[in-house]
């Protein structure tokens, strides 16, 4: 029991009420992050920006799932333990959200010795409630999704879910008794509608359990079968099924990982104080565990449910399912690398209605990125920076009288508040985007309306200068209103117009009124926002296959110099130093997996690597140091050339050399366009 002071204690309910607790699924650990990862992050990531603007107490949790079959088996293959495997694969997500400017609060880890504390505490909590028993199943089991099925479920001896084969299996195992809770979970989701989120998502789930009887849940694993995962505490013959434990981090990361409530440092202040969650955001493919395994967990462990889950689409690319083998995966790294995190970031949420399904194209991005953020907002930018450079100097000057379209600019960016507010708490991030783009659009509108070049030349300084700082003013809002989505590109608006404040330290309420620009500020010119991408400079680099200014930020162009254009790399014109297929046939390349990567000791460009090429692991040296860290190429398939005399560089044997492509500043290993068997010939 706590006791406050009855201040502390107003502070305390005032702070709850407001307090945004938010969650992204825990990713699993045997796959690299990719753009279906990033999603759901980066939207969480917005929303919990928006809360700190707002001032609200805010956690933003994020992290990955670590136990389970097919991270033991990952790890297996690849000659490591499972939790060698977590820690590697576990920093690729760390890598990813630190580049794409993620503000998580927290990330767990389901190794973690508390969170296995907790879920072992809820496990005996039901256990000891009669909520779990022990029985002897007998039926089918798909061991890749780690799931029982019924006989009704399967599908021609296949996983109704992931298509695989299934196995018939009998084992005594412990089930969760989930099947009593199903009138109470369709009492609560037809009670509360904003509980699963969209609408078509909560009639699949209620379609679901108003025409299906719900059975109880497999909760164990014999040890014999599966070692890597968290113990029943009542039976040391058994883990827990990985969903028990990876459902759990919502509620045991409010015991250790949560910001301390103001006024107490009890960790069960803390719990009660974060939980509920406000939302777990989830991809569509695992409402049905959030919805009903933890739904009916919580009612059973006596806790509340979580306010909301939503589920988004799916991304596809180029209209296709993404996968490994066909090789369309997009790797949200290369994206960034090629265009920064907040025209990707704008891109996702842009698109498509967070809850139905989208596509990547190469094509759609492009056109995003000309139109909405080179055209639209880089130019609306650029054209005010030069404009007050040239006309007042390089000082924001002061408005004067208001005009008719004055006025319908100012109102409309006093509209946008109403309209965000509303538009986030829908999740609803293209329809806040669109908001956002009403004023732009609305600025540039005023731009031509009132012609200032003619203002200008008429020598009309005083409506020149209203203009002008209208303009400046617009600016300040629009950026204020991106930050959640595009914090850099937001904060550089500010810089440029001679804001000094950082957005993330400000308080939206003392920001939204008009006319908070200071006449006579000095604007900050910086490089051009967002330089169009010219598709037609095309060197076909990454998977992201067209080339953009890389120097963006800096607002350089890209220019190649004479000297990296060196003889010896162009190709070699027709009868000049040509070689017969003899001399080709003798060099043996080879596709290989990169199973290890480590840098060299006191090296920045040497990588030791163990690669995989069928018949053996070799040791290849390579000098990719500076391009890639060596988390990057774990499980990368590559090629090299399997017959060259072993050497030693710093000191350490490469028996191998690695093919890589380079261009300027890129280097870009080679490697196969499918997933091939280690060893396969390349001819
Ligand atoms: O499911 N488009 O982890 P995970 C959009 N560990 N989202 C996609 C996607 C795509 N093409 N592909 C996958 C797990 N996702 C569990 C979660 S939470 C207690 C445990 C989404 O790494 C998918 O829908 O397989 C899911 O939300 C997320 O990626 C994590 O997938």
């Amino acid at each position: 029991m706590i006791f406050f002071t009855g201040k502390l204690e107003a502070d305390f309910n005032d702070q709850m009420q407001k307090k945004f607790y938010i969650t992204t699924p825990i990713y699993y650990v045997n796959d690299v992050p990719h753009i279906g990862h990033a999603y759901t992050t980066i939207a969480a990531d917005v929303l919990a920006r928006y809360h700190r603007l707002k001032g609200d107490p805010v956690f933003f949790l994020t992290g990955t799932d670590e136990h389970g079959q097919k991270v033991e088996k990952a790890a297996h293959e690849r000659g490591r333990t499972p939790k060698e495997h977590a820690d590697l694969l576990s920093v690729n997500f760390r890598k990813l959200w630190e580049k794409l400017e993620i503000t998580n609060d927290a990330f767990i880890r389901t190794t973690d010795k508390e969170h296995i504390a907790v879920v072992q505490e809820f496990l005996q909590k039901l256990f000891d409630k009669g909520e779990i028993e022990r029985r002897t199943y007998e039926g089918w089991y798909c061991t890749p999704d780690e799931r029982f099925w019924t006989e009704k479920d399967i599908v021609d001896g296949k996983c109704p879910d992931c298509g695989r084969q299934v196995e018939q299996i009998q084992e005594d195992n412990y089930f969760f008794l989930m099947s009593k809770y199903q009138d109470r979970l369709i009492r609560h989701i037809t009670d509360d509608p904003t509980f699963i989120r969209p609408e078509s998502r909560r009639n699949e789930v209620l379609g679901f359990l108003t025409t299906h009887k719900l059975g109880d849940l497999c909760i164990s694993r014999p040890k014999a079968r599966l070692a890597w995962g968290i113990e029943l505490p009542f039976d040391r013959d058994f883990v827990t099924y990985v969903w028990f434990d990876a459902l759990t981090n919502y509620y045991s990361a409010t015991r250790y990982l949560s910001p301390a409530a103001k006024g107490s440092t009890d960790p069960k202040t803390r719990e009660s104080f974060w939980w509920p969650a406000d939302h777990h955001l989830v991809g569509k493919d695992i409402l049905t565990t959030h919805s009903v395994y933890w739904s009916t967990m919580l009612m059973a462990l006596e806790l509340p449910l979580p306010r909301n889950i939503f589920a988004h689409g799916w991304w596809t690319r180029d209209g296709k399912k993404m996968s490994k083998s066909i090789g369309n995966v997009i790797d949200p790294n290369e994206v960034v690398d090629t265009y920064g995190p907040d025209a990707f970031r704008f891109f996702v949420l842009r698109e498509v209605p967070f809850g139905l399904d989208g596509d990547y194209s190469t094509e759609t991005f492009v056109t995003r990125f000309n139109t909405e953020l080179a055209n639209d907002l880089g130019n609306l930018l650029s054209r005010v920076l030069t404009m007050v450079s040239k006309y007042f100097d390089g000082k924001v000057p002061a408005a004067r009288d208001e005009h008719q379209t004055d006025r319908e600019l100012r109102e409309t960016a006093c509209a946008i508040p109403a309209a965000v507010e509303a538009d986030l708490n829908q999740l609803a991030f293209n329809k806040y985007l669109h908001s956002v783009w009403q004023l732009v659009t609305r600025a540039n509108r005023y731009v031509e309306e009132n012609a200032p070049w003619t203002l200008a030349k008429k020598n009309d300084m005083g409506r020149l200068a209203t203009v002008m700082y209208n303009l400046a003013e617009a600016l300040r809002l629009v950026a204020l209103h991106l930050y959640p989505v595009m914090p850099g590109t937001s904060q550089s608006i500010w810089n440029c117009i001679g804001m000094d404040k950082q957005i993330s330290a400000s308080l939206l309420e003392d920001e939204l009124s008009w006319g908070l620009i200071q006449a006579g500020t000095a604007i900050c010119p910086g490089g051009q926002l967002f330089p169009r991408i010219d598709t037609k400079k095309d060197t076909g680099r990454g998977s992201t296959m067209i080339n953009a200014d890389k120097t963006k930020k800096e607002g350089k162009k890209m220019e190649t110099k004479p000297e990296e254009q060196k003889p010896a790399d162009k190709p070699a014109a027709a009868g000049t130093d040509l070689i017969g297929i003899e001399d080709f046939a003798k060099v043996q390349l080879r596709v290989g997996k990169i199973v290890q990567a480590e840098r060299v000791e006191k090296s920045d460009k040497l990588v030791k690597l163990k690669v995989d090429i069928g018949t053996e692991v070799r040791q290849v040296v390579a000098g990719i140091g500076k391009h890639y860290a060596p988390e990057q190429l774990l499980d990368k398939q590559i090629v090299i050339v399997a017959n060259l005399k072993p050497a030693k560089l710093m000191g350490v044997e490469s028996q191998g050399m690695l093919l890589a492509a380079s261009s300027g500043e890129i280097l870009s290993v080679v490697t196969p366009d499918k997933e091939i068997a280690p060893g396969a010939k390349v001819k």
